[in-house]
């Protein structure tokens, strides 16, 4: 296995409303290697995930591009590919936020699999009902002082 501070590193995800929690992931995965490989997942591979995208593809892909840290980032198309992007970009580190620990140990032949520590109180999802919850609270205070019905 080649050295953990040299070699290509590579990961994936959506980065969807991309947060601080994507961006300290993408700084210290740099931090493993020479160059930070990044698989975005497509619309359609989230759709197979069951997750619901706030930012379209194009936008997250260009937006984890722009990311200093990042060398190249491409689609992400299915659960099937890591093995061979592994080998085409002459990878030695895999590496995930510890979500998925123990999930990709299978690519311990090819590489070095690195779980990092998530980033604590940040996620889409939390982002995601937060402004929910400010639309609710707001439509709420609207029918309490207007007397306004609303449609949810
Ligand atoms: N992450 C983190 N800290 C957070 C939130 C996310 O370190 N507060 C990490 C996750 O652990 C993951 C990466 O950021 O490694 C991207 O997270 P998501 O966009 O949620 O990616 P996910 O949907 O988990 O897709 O094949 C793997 C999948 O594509 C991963």
């Amino acid at each position: 296995m080649r050295g953990k501070s040299t070699g290509f590193v590579l990961t994936y995800g959506t980065f969807d409303l991309f947060h601080i929690g994507h961006l300290e992931l993408l700084r210290r995965l740099r931090q493993l290697g020479t160059e930070l490989y990044v698989g975005v997942s497509t619309d359609e591979f989230n759709d197979m995930k069951g997750k619901k995208c706030i930012t379209p593809f194009q936008d997250r892909l260009e937006i984890v591009r722009a990311i200093r840290y990042v060398s190249h980032a491409f689609p992400e198309m299915n659960w099937d590919q890591k093995r061979d992007d592994i080998e085409r970009y002459s990878i030695s580190t895999f590496a995930m936020g510890d979500d998925w620990i123990g999930k990709f140990d299978d690519l311990q032949d090819v590489c070095n699999v690195v779980y990092l520590p998530r980033t604590p109180l940040i996620s889409t999802t939390d982002i995601k009902n937060r402004v929910r919850g400010i639309d609710d609270d707001l439509r709420l205070k609207l029918v309490e002082i207007l007397g306004i019905a609303y449609k949810k």
